[in-house]
């Protein structure tokens, strides 16, 4: 059975061109003109790109004292309705500590519900010698090539910098790439006692205890303890200027930093936190927080020029009933917000549409920048003979408004409900399956993803900073203490 994608533009974050694209089974078998196949798939008028890769996503995990409410089988078919054909999940160690026994609870948790590919970041919240040791397992027999370490979440997730120190030169042993929450958590547990105590209880207080400052001073720092161990280190919801200027100085300096901003901070800003309604504002906490338009405008600005590479989601949804356990005290609301189902079409509208992103760019920076990063190209991430059949027929013609009744997240609001974008997934074909077609209303088979394993890369190891000085050890043999007579 092959399929013949006919009469698109393919968009790959290289070129654009005119050509079908013929799928056998599960790969792409064929590029070029009038091609023939046993099916077709009507590209006319649109976009033909890479499936989209949404590499932050946290489906069904325990969080301050809850649970996340998007399932694998809402999260990964919400996905596939919004063209991303696969997504990268946070998996957290649970109270025995042990790195593999959470890997598995994970994928218990995953494997019969998932319509589409998925993969896993595993979290160190901690550090001892037998999570040392199981690192090179998870690597290497669970085929998990990123490490996620919490610089805030005080008291629950948080590791300290000699752990980090720890687990980035594990990482640079195993060609694993480890990535930060950079906020740092004695700060925010401090401002947060203090607007607490001045009476500050609502989700403004939320903002206010997490300026940009505490993500600056934390991205900073990941980044000195990254070059200190001589690994290259990415960085999730890049949010602010503070961070993104450490990024970006940090890659003019040679190191291997990435930045992730993410699609609610690119659209939405801090005065959603001072909206009269309680639930509205609470719907809208997450760490970091939104921020000003000034803020806005960087991580834009990063994203055209490349200081940024990746736009993600941190899709991590609780219902209204879930918010409301920070009613009288914003420190307990759970963090976190949706937009697994938006992201592309919110960048498609905000970015392209808009002049900022060229098409190409957009693919680049849903798809083709991460899938690199990962180490799954060109498996992943393109529009390539040999490759998955990870396609989208993206159709800019097809405007429609965000709202919850026709989401396939099972969420009870959206943060972007309201709001008009400008394309949409016309066709999602996920390892050459239609698991998506717009007005049809199709439903994908939960269980037929696949956990995708993203092999350790063959040299992680960060170029040694020309800055740094004292680089080779060297013992220095002195001569004996020689005091002068007669002092
Ligand atoms: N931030 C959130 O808002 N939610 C989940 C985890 C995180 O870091
Ligand atoms: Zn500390
Ligand atoms: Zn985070
Ligand atoms: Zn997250």
């Amino acid at each position: 059975m092959s399929k013949v994608i006919k009469g698109g533009t393919i968009v790959t974050a290289d070129r654009s061109w005119k050509a079908d694209v013929r799928i056998e089974g599960e790969k792409i078998a064929e590029i070029g003109e009038n091609l023939k196949g046993d099916e077709t798939i009507d590209a006319e008028g649109a976009y033909v790109i890479p499936g989209g890769i949404d590499p932050h996503t946290h489906l069904e995990m325990p969080f301050m004292g809850t649970t996340a409410a998007e399932t694998f089988e809402s999260g990964t078919f919400a996905a596939a309705a919004g063209g991303t054909t696969m997504l990268v999940d946070f998996c957290l160690p649970g109270e025995d500590g042990s790195l593999l026994n959470a890997i598995d609870d994970w994928d218990r948790k995953s494997k019969d519900q998932i319509c589409t590919d998925i993969s896993y970041h595993m979290a160190i919240t901690g550090w001892n010698e037998n999570i040392f040791n199981e690192m090179e397992a998870v690597v290497n027999e669970r085929g998990i090539n990123t490490f996620k370490h919490f610089m805030a979440y005080k008291g629950a997730l948080m590791v300290e910098d000699d752990e980090m120190f720890a687990s980035f030169k594990r990482c640079a042993e195993l060609g694993a790439l480890p990535l930060v929450h950079a906020e740092n958590g004695d700060i925010v547990q401090e401002l947060q006692q203090k607007y607490l105590a001045e009476g500050i209880t609502g989700p403004e207080g939320h903002a206010y205890s997490r300026p940009p400052e505490v993500e600056g001073e934390a991205a900073n720092r990941a980044i000195m303890i990254a070059d200190a161990a001589g690994t290259p280190l990415y960085i999730v919801h890049v949010s602010c200027e503070q961070a993104h200027e450490a990024i970006r100085r940090a890659r003019q300096k040679g190191m291997r930093v990435y930045g992730e901003p993410l699609i609610q901070h690119l659209t939405l800003d801090e005065t959603e936190y001072f909206n009269k309604d309680w639930q509205y504002a609470a719907r809208r906490v997450m760490s970091p927080p939104f921020r000003s338009k000034e803020h806005q405008a960087s991580l834009w600005a990063g994203l055209s020029s490349g200081s940024l590479q990746v736009v993600a989601t941190d899709h991590a949804a609780f219902t209204d009933k879930q918010k409301q356990m920070g009613l009288d005290n914003f420190t307990t609301i759970p963090n976190g917000t949706g937009g697994l189902e938006e992201r592309m079409a919110m960048l498609w509208t905000t970015g392209v549409e808009t002049g900022r992103l060229t098409p190409e760019e957009f693919v680049a920076a849903t798809s083709t920048n991460i899938a690199k990063i990962l180490n799954i190209y060109p498996m992943k991430g393109g529009i390539a003979v040999g490759g998955d059949a990870d396609v989208v027929v993206w159709d800019p013609t097809i405007s429609r408004e965000i709202a919850v009744s026709t989401q396939k997240s099972i969420i009870d609001y959206n943060v972007f409900e309201g709001m008009t974008v400008t394309a949409q997934a016309r066709y999602t074909l996920s390892r050459g399956e239609v698991v998506w077609a717009y007005g049809q209303n199709s439903q994908p088979q939960p269980g037929r993803g696949k956990f995708v394993r993203r092999p350790a890369f063959a040299s992680a190891s960060q170029a040694l900073s020309k800055w740094k000085s004292l680089n080779t050890p060297r013992k220095i043999e002195r001569n004996p203490l020689n005091i002068p007579s007669g002092v």
